[in-house]
This record gives C-alpha cells, structure tokens and sequence, in this order.
C-alpha cells in the first residue's frame, strides 16, 4: 500500500444513523453470502449453475453500496453496479421489499436474479446492465451527457439532476474504453458523474501493481475530475492518533499490497507477527499493537475506507458540487469472509461448516436465514421505517417513460434517377431537417468524427451541432467559405464524437434510453463506416442487451467501396446484423426502400411490449445505382420491411430464381436479363434484411410448433412458396455468402450462394466483383449449375 492522506472535508455522520446503516450493511454482505451459499449448496445442483467470482467481490463493495442505497443515493441518481457485486445489489433491493425472496433462492437459475445486473432480465430496478466489464462504467459518462442534452433542450423541466454512478473494480479500469469514454466526457464538458473505485488490489487471477492509484489519480485529475481518495477508515484512524500511531500508518503505507492480502487472510496472529519483526522495536508502536487482541488487531488492520460505513457516508456527502469525482475507495477482496484477502478468492465459496460457523457469529438461527432482519440487535420497525425513508425510495418509480412521437407514414425525400443509399440517408435527414415535426426535434445525431463522409453533412448545417455553451463556428464569423455551417448551441442536434466508435454506441445506449431514464424520448441515430462496427461491436452487443432503441447508418460497406481497399471494407456485417439480437438489420438497395425502412425503424424504435421493437442498422452503400421509377403500393412497402419482394415474379415454370441483396442489385438485374434466353421464367427477388426474412421465418416455425393447427406462414415461405420443387436459387450479397445461403432450407431448393469470403483490395467495382465472384457472370454460372437444362448460351461481355 502507499502512502496517502484522505482529502475530503467531512461532517461527521450522527452516531444514529450510522448504527442504522452499519447494520443495514452487514445485513446486506449477509443476505449477499447466503444467496451465493444457497444457490450452491441447498439448492439442487445442476450443472453450470457453480456460482464463480461473486462471493468475494460482493462483500468488497457491501459497505459501500450500502451506504450510497441506504442514504446518499436519490430517485433521480442512476448506478452500474460492478457485474460481480450483483448479490449485493439484489440483497440490497430485497431489503427495501423491491426483490422476492424466490429471486434470490433461485440466484443464476431460469428466472431467477441474475448472475449480473439486467436491466431487461431482473426485477428490482437495475439502471444499467454490466457484465462485460468497462461498459457500465462508460455507460454512466454518457448517461449524464445524455442529462445534459435534455436539458439543454428544456426537457427537464423540474426534475433534479441525477448524478450518474459507476461502481468499478480496480482491474476493470484496465479496459481501454473507459479511457476513449474519460477523454470524451473531458471534451463534453461532463458533470455529475461519480465512479467509485473497488480498490481492493486484485483481479480474478492477480493482485494489482503497486502505486496503481496514483496513476488512476493523475490520471482523473488530468481530464478534470475531483480525486477523493478514502483510504483508512475511523479505527485506523483512532489508532493513527495514539502513541506509535504515526509508525503504524508508516507500516500500512508501505507493506505491500500482496503482503497486505495475505496477512488480511491470514489473521490477526499474523498481522501481529509481522508487526512485531518489523517495527516492534519501536516503543510505543509495540503497546499500541499489543493493547489489542488477534481478532481486535485484524478488525483495525481490515478497517479500510471502503469498509468504514462512517468514512464513506462522510466521503460522499462532502461532495456539494457537480464536478465529476472519482472515489478511490481501499477495501479488501472477500472482507469479513474466510478467504478474504486470499488471490485464489475469486471463485472462492464458503463450505458449509465454514458457513455454520459464520451463523453462529451472526446470531442467525437455521431456518431463518432470508429473516430481513435476523440476528440484528435494533428492532425490525424501526430498521423499516430507516429503509421507507431511505431518500433513493422517495419517488416510487424510478424507470420513467415517454409518449410515442408521430412517425409520418412515409418519409420524403428528393429523388433523383441515380442514387447510392448513403446518398439517399442524407436526403432522408435533409429533408426531415427542413420541418419542424415532433419527430425531427426528438432525432439526435452522432458520429465518430466522419459525419461529412457518411454523408450526415446536410443534417448537421441545418440542426446544428450541440454543445451546452454556445461556441460559433470561426470560418463562418471569419467569412471564409465552407460548405458546412457548424456552430454549436445548446439546442443542437448533433452530437461531436472522437474516432472511437466504443464512445459512439455507448452514447447510442446512453441516449436510447432517455425515455426510461429522463422521461423524455430521443430518437438516436449513429452513423459510421461498416467495417468499424467490428470495433465498436462489444458496446453495440451492450447498448442492445440493456434494450436501448438507436439507429445505426453503417456506410460505405463491402467491397464495392473498390479502391478504399481491405482495410475500410466489410464481410461478416450481413452476419452481426441478422446475429445480434435487438436490432433489425436491413441492407436496401433502392433509396425509396431505404426511406420506407426508415420510417418503419423511427417506430420499431419505439415499440415497448415485451417481445416487440428494438434498435435498426441500416448497411448503405456509396455505389450510385438506376433508381426505379415506381409506385410505393402497400405490398411493395410491407414487403421492404419484411424483408423481401418479388422485383420480377418467378413464373409458372421458373428454373432458376436469383435473390440479391443491397449493392449487388444491377448484377442481379442484369443476369435475370442474360438468363432468360436459356431458362424459363426467372425469378427476381430483391431482399432488403435477411435478417428480417430469417427471424421472421423462425418465429412462424415457433408458433407452429407451439400451437399446432395454426396455419401462420413467413413472409419468406408466402414468398417461396409457388417455386417448383427443382428450382434452384442463386443468392449474392456483398458480404458473407452465409447471409442468404439458409434460403434453400425454406422449402427444400438447392442454393448456391454467393458473396465475399475473402479479404478484399483496392481496385474497381467490376475487378473486385470480378475476383470475388459476385458479378454477373458468376451468377450465371451458379445458376447454371443449380437449375436444370442446358448451357446458358448468354454472358456479359468484357469491357
Ligand atoms: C470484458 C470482460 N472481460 C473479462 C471478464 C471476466 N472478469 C469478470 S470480473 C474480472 C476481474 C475483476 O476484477 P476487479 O474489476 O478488480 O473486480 P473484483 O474481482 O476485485 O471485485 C474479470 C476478468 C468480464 N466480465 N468482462
Ligand atoms: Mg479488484
């Protein structure tokens, strides 16, 4: 441990409601423990349901999360709990009656409390889900720059601000997007957030490094943020005040964090052991160590700031700003449990003699161990009447909700013969922009610093770019001409990221959620280069996990973005898109689809029954293609959302049916061309979301089986369904062939399926297409070879 000195100015806590609180918090750690202890050892045991990693991480954070439910934290404040802290929290909630005792007993099972928090999945009001760690934490940054933007727009109305809390492992600060999200919140000027760090000094496998808060301090303050550093807790600091005090303090300053661990596990004999070798010799220190007995000694050694409700109260409530402050809290992995300080405690479970025991010390009778307030010495009403007061309760409902915002039945753009679909995004927002509907004021922008290329440009020079503070754009009041008018404002509706798009879809979560979490409904929208939702991919998974609702213009995307080469192109898209679950993936080629599914997407984006709406990703194209000159009729518009249309219908005696998706489309068109000299009345289907297509195939499968008799068929197999028994079908997609090779399973056709498999290069549309077998010439040799009948007597030329 290193040296340090506690810097906040606190109030002492009143020695009530302390009493209260201290209480309260061991109830907590043991509810926490018995849920983990029965989900492995009385309850029946089934395979997989091991409970790992949870017993020692949750009594690290026990005090501290008690102390922020039981009383620092109001309605408005919003919290990710640290994934291994989730018995707490849901000890927590089962102690202010918002969990069932059922829940609990049936921790980690179907059902049950969750092994993480979910805000989807749990009952007991979870503001933000975590599990994959560094997300939540993320999450709580952009939650309060999402705050502010409400604000600003004048949404709030009389609500207080909520300040947004992340409660973070001390090895969770190693993933990097805490760092991407820290340099962001700098540049947005962040406010009311707080994260209070787990500074027990282990990991899952390891015991941290040395002086690692310094870094974390140095580095928090670097961005702006208030640093309060709660290290030793009231005994220790009882203790520090009498004679040999000061070389106590020395010692705990500089033994080792490793050593420290150990001799936390091994016990107040051990501590006194080692005091003795190494500064025994030093008068008062020795009757300052020797006044104490072994379980005296341990209990001041272990009395850490984060174990010392006192000292966290104290923490907290000095806080009477809305700076951002870190809390670097030292606590101890696994604390009052029989393996605390141990490194191999990560997964470590209490036996059940160790649990007998550690009853017993509790004064908890068998059989009355889910008793809220067994084995407490204050009486049971008045611990309720400190929990119904508890401020973070005081509002009742905590998860808000908005009204639905109009969505217009078709949106409107201004075409033109040839267009790409990114081009037709921009025109779609432009032309939005120009109003002045409910919808357009409720859609906010982001983009992670390519907001010209992915063609946002037009959006943005008429809604403006949001900033709390005005700030104008210098080459405008400088009167140098630029295409892009960008002040800043606080009614802005853009959104200004850096280049990392882990920033860009946690801020998607974070605004995603506005309508949960302030009330008030924002309709996001992301845009970003295809291949890089790779690199934001675990986020989008997150923002989509906790039911977020956004848009995301993936755009360009495949290899048709030619000479960019490899590197700026993308292949297993099609398959993140029809693979995650919560967003509705689409990839039109035509802009009149692309402006249907949009207008669909603004509303799946608001459906909230269970079971229904979610968040939408379009994958667009730069490749400028003919337009059709067409009507938008209800089945053309059902079937684009849906997920597929005939372009050309098969006929009666169709051999051969090619189904595309997205760019590809001339290649397609032009082979259906080429074909019908050789094969009867091919068919061309235009897909516009496999991903639409294959759930929707899926789920009329599920109602079948469930409700035998119901006729209820896909759109996919309404679609298929005329199709002789030998026709083959031949699929592309400029992406993985895997995307659109399950057609054939629909009703039993031979497919070839076509796509990229293959990194891609720099070079032409028609070389690159050429290479990887998506022209049109290779769709016509896979039709070939699945349809009967002879030689295809017709090629495309070379040129
Ligand atoms: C992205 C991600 N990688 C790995 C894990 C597995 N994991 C869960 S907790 C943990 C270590 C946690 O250490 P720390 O944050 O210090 O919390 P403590 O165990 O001390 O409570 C790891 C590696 C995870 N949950 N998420
Ligand atoms: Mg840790």
């Amino acid at each position: 441990m290193s040296l340090k000195f506690e810097i906040f100015a606190a109030m002492p806590i009143e020695p009530a409601r302390l009493e209260m609180l201290t209480a309260l918090a061991r109830k907590a750690l043991w509810l926490s423990s018995w849920t983990i202890h029965h989900a492995n050892h009385i309850r029946p045991n089934v395979d997989g349901l091991k409970v790992g990693g949870h017993q020692a991480s949750s009594a690290s954070l026990a005090t501290i999360m008690s102390a922020l439910y039981f009383s620092v934290l109001r309605p408005q404040d919003r919290v990710a709990v640290k994934p291994h802290a989730s018995p707490v929290f849901h000890a927590i909630q089962y102690l202010f009656g918002h969990q069932t005792r059922d829940k609990l007993e049936n921790f980690r099972g179907f059902k049950g409390a969750q092994s993480y928090p979910s805000r989807t999945k749990d009952t007991d009001d979870v503001d933000f889900s975590t599990g994959s760690v560094g997300l939540g934490v993320a999450q709580t940054l952009f939650a309060s720059l999402v705050q502010d933007y409400v604000k600003s727009h004048g949404w709030m109305k009389d609500r207080p601000e909520g300040r947004m809390i992340a409660l973070v492992g001390d090895a969770e600060m190693d993933e990097g997007n805490i760092f991407e999200a820290l340099l962001e919140g700098w540049k947005h000027g962040l406010r009311n957030t707080w994260w209070v760090v787990d500074y027990n000094r282990q990991s899952l496998d390891a015991v941290v490094r040395e002086g690692l808060w310094e870094k974390f301090e140095s580095m928090f303050r670097n961005f702006g943020w208030d640093v309060v550093i709660v290290k030793y807790g009231r005994l220790m600091r009882a203790a520090f005040a009498e004679p040999g005090g000061e070389a106590l303090k020395r010692w705990i300053d500089t033994c080792p964090n490793q050593m420290y661990a150990a001799l936390c596990f091994q016990g107040g004999a051990a501590f006194r052991k080692r005091l003795h070798d190494e500064i025994g010799d030093q008068g008062a220190v020795t009757q300052l160590i020797d006044r104490r007995s072994d379980d005296e000694l341990l209990a001041l050694m272990s009395n850490l700031g984060g174990h010392d409700m006192a000292s966290m109260i104290e923490a907290f409530e000095a806080i009477d700003h809305d700076r951002s402050v870190c809390f670097i809290a030292y606590t101890i992995k696994g604390v009052g449990l029989p393996f605390q300080g141990h490194k191999d405690n990560h997964a470590g479970l209490m036996t059940v003699t160790q649990m007998e025991k550690w009853r017993g010390a509790q004064n908890i009778r068998p059989g009355h161990e889910w008793e809220k307030f067994e084995g407490l010495t204050q009486t049971p009403a008045s611990l309720e009447a400190f929990l119904e007061s508890a401020p973070f309760n005081l509002d009742g409902r905590r998860r808000l909700s908005a009204p639905v915002i109009d969505v217009p039945e078709r949106l409107s753009f201004t075409p033109s013969p040839q267009m790409s679909t990114q081009q037709g995004f921009g025109l779609v927002l432009n032309e939005l922009a120009r109003g002045e509907t409910e919808l357009a004021s409720r859609i906010v922008t982001a983009s992670p610093d390519v907001t010209v290329s992915t063609n946002l440009g037009a959006w943005v020079n008429r809604r403006g770019l949001f900033a709390r503070a005005e700030k104008a754009d210098l080459f405008r009041s400088e009167k140098i001409p630029s295409t892009f008018n960008w002040d800043f404002s606080p009614d802005g509706q853009h959104i200004e990221l850096g280049i990392a798009e882990m920033n860009l879809f946690i801020l998607m979560s974070a605004l995603g959620l506005s309508h949960a979490i302030n009330g008030e409904r924002l309709l996001p929208i992301a845009t970003l280069y295809d291949p890089f939702i790779e690199r934001g991919l675990d986020a989008l998974n997150y923002a989509c996990y906790q039911d977020a609702r956004f848009m995301v213009a993936a755009t360009p995307s495949g290899i048709t973005l030619a000479p960019e080469g490899g590197a700026h192109q993308s292949i297993a898209t099609p398959l993140i898109g029809m693979a995650q679950d919560g967003l509705a993936s689409f990839e039109p080629a035509f802009v009149d689809e692309l402006a249907v599914i949009m207008g669909w997407g603004f509303q799946h984006m608001q459906r909230e029954k269970a079971g229904e709406g979610g968040s939408v990703y379009l994958r667009l194209s730069t490749r400028t293609l003919d337009q059709p000159q067409r009507i938008m009729t209800f089945d053309l518009q059902s079937g684009t959302t849906e997920g597929a249309y005939w372009l050309r219908k098969p006929g009666p005696n169709c051999d051969v049916v090619i189904a595309y998706t997205g760019a590809v489309a001339p290649e397609a068109i032009e082979a259906v061309g080429l074909l019908g000299e050789s094969r009867r009345d091919v068919g061309l289907l235009a897909i516009t979301s496999a991903d639409r297509l294959h759930s929707g195939w899926t789920s009329a499968r599920e109602l079948r089986r469930h409700r035998r008799g119901v006729a209820h068929l896909s759109p996919i197999e309404r679609l298929l369904a005329p199709l002789p028994r030998d026709c083959g079908i031949v699929t592309v997609i400029d992406g993985h062939p895997a995307a659109l090779g399950w057609l054939g399973s629909v009703r039993g056709h031979r497919v070839e399926a076509l796509g990229v498999e293959h990194f891609g290069q720099t070079g032409t549309i028609d070389d690159l297409y050429r290479h990887h077998g998506i022209d049109a010439n290779a769709i016509i040799d896979a039709a070939e070879s699945v349809s009967a009948g002879g030689p295809v007597r017709h090629r495309k030329m070379a040129v």
